[in-house]
């Protein structure tokens, strides 16, 4: 059968279902990547840790599961988890399993053998389960973070995602050997504002302006840290920046940043879930990898054999003004890059459409910067002060021809020849205030001729000054997704597109403004990327 939604590079196995990526690390200078694999179809169930590993980030060799249901404390599922690094360097996994009744229990694995650096053998501990949940919180115990040591008393910590009288929480538990564990009197954080949370994460990132990593271990001066959770049925990704209180072991968010799915900081704005981070000690960076579900149904699914992918992992950072996360694709993603395709500064006409030619559109990696003139910058619409949830703003102003302002422009991708078929990938402008709103959507109502898969609008506030700045954009795009960068990464959007007619060579990309003012484009630079190597 014909398989156009196949992706060339962003990671999936041949066949089947996955979810959540679990446990990624380096180990032995080997990137690992374990995931939430169902071995027998591709729908959810059965699940196992699929294992594969990579010694770049972009070829990877698939093994087989690491972790499959086998014993009573995760005969029902082996769920997500992390990968610890204990001090003499062994991995330790914890993840969940569920047992018969479908009760959550924290487990954990060790490495068969430490001198393989595929580690393809793991051996369950004789202690399973370690973490056993509260009465009453049977099915709202999940996901291990990684651990890390109190920075005086080489005690281990984690955090377990839960749900405790309706609120989200992060409960912690502590342990001298990494066997024995104890709830500790409170949790690192909660928040009444979002029910159960799912794979969270607290990790440091360092406040020195440069785009370094800090290994989840090391507890410094100078350092912030970030919490991540995934909040469960809303398939969002959000995060605070903050401060770990190490003596009363609780996180506290930063003034202005919340824990609320209205107006919080999400990691990325588009179909993105259950991410994971890791700290690469080989080029110093944090990088971050999340799973991207299909939007097409479970039918569909079936028939095609498989289902998810996982996003190109990201390298993240904190902004120089400490106000949030910054995600940029790993570097190794540019070995993929072929056929530079580089354009001159030119006015984008409002209205106009032009094609970037020459670039394999189905596979593509596109950078493109915007500077819009004050004078047109003036003629901006009014941002409604109504209009504060910038999702809202996207379903409502989207990517239309003949719009009355400052955009949107931007890219056409996944585009049909003839342009009946696109994803649109767009910032629009709004004044408010004296001040200008940047707003980066991406559209899809028209991503598949002739069907409704998919015809979400996304949308988000871009943190940057269009006055002073000139407005860039990434785009990453693979077959049926697609990953967006504004900004230098300061706001991503990732969707799935199914299109019909924009399939394989039929694929195009086109500069687009539909907006009713000229704006510059100041640089675009597009490359075909080849295929990487994943068996
Ligand atoms: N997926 C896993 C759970 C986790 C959820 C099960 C998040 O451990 O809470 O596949 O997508």
């Amino acid at each position: 059968m014909a398989q156009p939604y196949r992706t060339a590079y962003h990671f999936q196995p041949p066949r089947n279902w996955i979810n959540d990526p679990n446990g990624p690390m380096i180990y032995k200078g080997i990137y690992h990547l374990f995931y939430q694999y169902n071995p027998e179809a591709a729908i959810w169930g059965n699940l196992a840790w699929g294992h594969s590993t990579s010694t770049d980030l972009v070829d990877w060799t698939i093994h087989p599961p690491a972790l499959i249901p086998s014993d009573s404390y995760d005969i029902n599922g082996c769920w997500s988890g992390s990968v610890t690094l204990l001090q003499n360097g062994t991995p330790a996994i914890l993840y969940t399993g569920c047992d018969t009744q479908d009760t959550q229990l924290q487990n954990l694995a060790i490495p068969k053998d430490l001198s393989d650096p595929y580690l393809i053998e793991w051996i369950k501990s004789d202690h399973n389960p370690i973490m056993v949940p509260n009465p009453g919180e049977e099915t709202l115990f999940r996901d291990p973070s990684t651990a890390w040591l109190g920075p005086d008393d080489g005690i281990w910590r984690v955090i377990i995602g839960n749900e405790r009288e309706g609120n989200g929480t992060a409960i912690l538990y502590k342990s001298k050997d990494f066997i024995h564990w104890t709830e500790a009197e409170r949790p690192l954080h909660w928040t009444n504002e979002t029910r159960m949370w799912e794979c969270p994460e607290i990790f440091p990132v360092l406040v020195d302006g440069t785009e370094n990593g800090v290994d989840t271990k090391v507890i410094f001066q100078g350092i912030k840290y970030v919490l991540k959770i995934s909040v469960a049925g809303t398939g969002v990704d959000y995060y605070t920046i903050g401060n770990y209180d190490h003596e009363n072991d609780v996180y506290i968010p930063d003034d202005g940043f919340v824990d609320n799915i209205e107006s919080g900081l999400r990691v990325d704005y588009g179909r993105f879930y259950a991410s994971k981070s890791f700290f690469d000690s080989a080029k110093t960076r944090r990088i971050l990898i999340a799973w991207v579900d299909e939007s097409t149904s479970r039918e569909i699914d079936i028939i095609k054999g498989w289902s998810g992918l996982q996003t190109f992992p990201r390298k993240i950072w904190l902004d120089k003004a400490g106000k949030q996360l910054v995600q940029w694709p790993v570097e190794e993603l540019e070995t993929l890059r072929k056929n530079q395709v580089i354009l001159p500064a030119t006015t984008l006409k409002a209205g106009s459409k032009s094609e970037i030619p020459g670039v394999t559109g189905a596979q593509a990696d596109v950078e493109i910067s915007f500077s819009i003139p004050i004078a047109t910058l003036e003629q901006a619409e009014d941002l409604e002060s109504s209009w504060s949830n910038s999702q809202e703003i996207c379903r409502q102003k989207a990517s239309s021809a003949n719009s009355t302002g400052v955009g949107p422009f931007g890219l056409l991708v996944l585009a049909s020849n003839t342009i009946e078929e696109y994803t649109a990938v767009f910032f629009r402008i709004f004044k408010k205030n004296d001040k200008f709103v940047v707003l980066m959507g991406c559209d899809q109502k028209r991503s598949a001729e002739g069907f409704e898969y998919d015809t979400s609008k996304y949308g988000a506030f871009l943190d940057v000054d269009p006055v002073t700045e000139k407005l860039s954009l990434r785009t990453l795009i693979d077959h049926s997704i697609v990953e967006s960068f504004g900004g230098g990464g300061k706001t991503c959007i990732t969707t799935r597109a199914y299109p019909t007619l924009a399939i394989n060579d039929n694929a195009h990309i086109f500069v687009f403004n539909n907006g009713s003012h000229d704006v510059e484009v100041s640089g675009l630079s597009a490359w075909s990327l080849n295929r990487a190597q994943i068996n």
